[in-house]
């Protein structure tokens, strides 16, 4: 055994330091099977102290350490580079715990490898919400997704995961701990730490607990999906359903090419009476006034309206289940933009364009109401960046993001430049360098190779 093994083993103890390839290989491949990369060890820490002593050994034999939480990231930030020469993947699943919650302030503390379905369901025993939502809920953890400021199909109702982060504890490259847990609402002592690590994908440090926000409950009772001629429609419908219902919580959208690998896979039956080029797929916590007001317009005469838990989790599987889907079709190359809404249908039909252009075929869907779209290209071997390339450049010159809720990670590190100034570049770098000064968290994550 080499010396920073028997270091980490000494930390964490034999079973938590994985070295046969069948125990690892869950860790090295992400999700979509497109990212993968050769680890040293995976170690699964328990407590806070344990992962400040496995970076400080880590740091000690300048050995580069990749921090994982649920391994649901989608732009290949959790596992080591393809060439890496033998990481250290650091995973957080262990650091489970989930205090009471404090129903004073609405408030509670969780560890970073508390999965969001946990989080969510211990808020609603106390009859609070956690306000992110995901279809990665069974496994992304609370740590990851403040790493990746993860979105989901809340964000419309009460932002990203950075909105419901009041405080968290992180291990720095350091070793040492930044612990903020304490809930204060009112903090004005200087730089937001905190949020500095929300949306750092793991080149700041390890999170290991946070402090979130609660919001009370509020279930939804109506869900609602029409078909559409097109996205101008599709956002056209989103935004006056929102003009007459407050309460909308989620506003989605997908198309008919997705709806059929939905339905390949799934078996699901035709949602409507007869097909539509979209779909737009709208849930609200609304009076049965509310409903009735919704009802009648006009795009919603063919439209599945479901008042209750099953029926709404029906619909909800058309839209839930393209993730899983598509990935039964091949490895796709996955783009999350965002656009300014009056950007969206340009963007779509000069997309399909460029699609045709790679011999590819791509599926879009997404979260419509918050401009953000998830284009999924299949054909192009994994390794060809050239239509992840054209199409975030299209995003960009429409106005858009490369990463609407996805973040960076390793697939769009090089084209960070399409949604960064160099100034704002050059300033994220010094972050970086006066928090891991020797640049073992997470390197190639991020930052373009300088
Ligand atoms: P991982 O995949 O393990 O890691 C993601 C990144 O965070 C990596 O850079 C990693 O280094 C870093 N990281 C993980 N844990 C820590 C930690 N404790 N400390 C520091 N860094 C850490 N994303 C959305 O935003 N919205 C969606 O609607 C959405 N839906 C999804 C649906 C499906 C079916 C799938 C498979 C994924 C979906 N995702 C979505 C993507 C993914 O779930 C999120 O990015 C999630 O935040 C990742 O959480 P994780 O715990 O799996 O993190
Ligand atoms: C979603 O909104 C997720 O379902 C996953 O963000 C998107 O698979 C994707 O591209
Ligand atoms: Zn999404």
């Amino acid at each position: 055994m080499d010396t920073l093994l028997a270091e980490l083993t000494a930390i964490a103890g034999p079973e938590h330091v994985l070295t046969d390839p069948d125990l690892t290989a869950g860790y090295t491949t992400d999700w979509t099977r497109r990212f993968s990369g050769p680890a040293r060890c995976v170690i699964r820490p328990g407590q806070a102290g344990e992962v400040g002593a496995a970076l400080l050994a880590c740091a000690r034999h300048g050995v580069p350490v990749v921090p994982q939480g649920g391994n649901t990231g989608l732009v290949g930030g959790g596992v080591p580079a393809a060439a890496g020469g033998g990481a250290v993947i650091l995973s957080a699943r262990r650091l489970r715990r989930l205090d009471p919650v404090d129903t004073l302030s609405g408030q509670v503390t969780a560890g970073a490898g508390v999965t969001i379905a946990e989080l969510r369901a211990h808020a609603a025993r106390a009859g609070l919400e956690y306000g992110v939502d995901l279809a990665a809920r069974d496994s992304a953890t609370v740590g990851g997704t403040i790493a990746t400021n993860a979105g989901g199909i809340q964000t419309i109702r009460y932002g990203p995961t950075r909105a419901q982060l009041l405080g968290l504890e992180a291990v720095l490259a350091d070793g040492s701990v930044i612990s903020r847990l304490g809930g204060l609402q009112a903090d004005n002592t200087g730089y937001d730490l905190t949020q500095l690590l929300a949306g750092s994908e793991g080149t700041l440090g390890v999170i290991t607990a946070a402090r979130l926000r609660l919001r009370p409950a509020e279930p939804p009772t109506l869900t609602v999906l029409a078909g559409v001629p097109g996205i101008e429609a599709a956002a056209a419908l989103q935004a006056e359903i929102r003009a007459l219902l407050p309460g909308v919580r989620a506003a989605e959208y997908f198309e008919a090419p997705g709806l059929a690998l939905v339905r390949a896979h799934t078996g699901l039956p035709a949602p409507l009476g007869r097909e539509y080029p979209g779909y737009v797929l709208v849930d609200a916590a609304a009076s049965e006034d509310e409903a009735e007001r919704i009802v009648v317009l006009a795009p919603l005469q063919d439209a599945a309206v479901a008042m209750d838990g099953p029926a709404r989790a029906s619909l909800w599987a058309y839209r839930e289940r393209h993730t899983e889907s598509i990935s039964a079709a091949g490895i796709p190359h996955k783009l999350d933009v965002a656009l300014p809404l009056g950007r969206l249908a340009a963007f779509r039909a000069e997309l399909d364009e460029v699609i045709a252009k790679a011999d590819a075929r791509a599926i879009v869907f997404g979260h419509i109401g918050a401009g953000n779209l998830h284009v999924n290209v299949l054909g192009p071997d994994s390794d060809d960046d050239g239509v992840d390339d054209a199409v975030l450049r299209l995003a960009a010159e429409h106005g858009g993001t490369i990463s609407a809720e996805h973040g960076i990670g390793r697939a769009k590190a090089a084209v960070l430049h399409l949604s960064r100034s160099a100034a704002e570049i050059e300033a994220m770098r010094a972050v970086k360098a006066a928090l891991d000064p020797s640049g073992l968290l997470n390197p190639g994550v991020l930052f373009p190779p300088s």
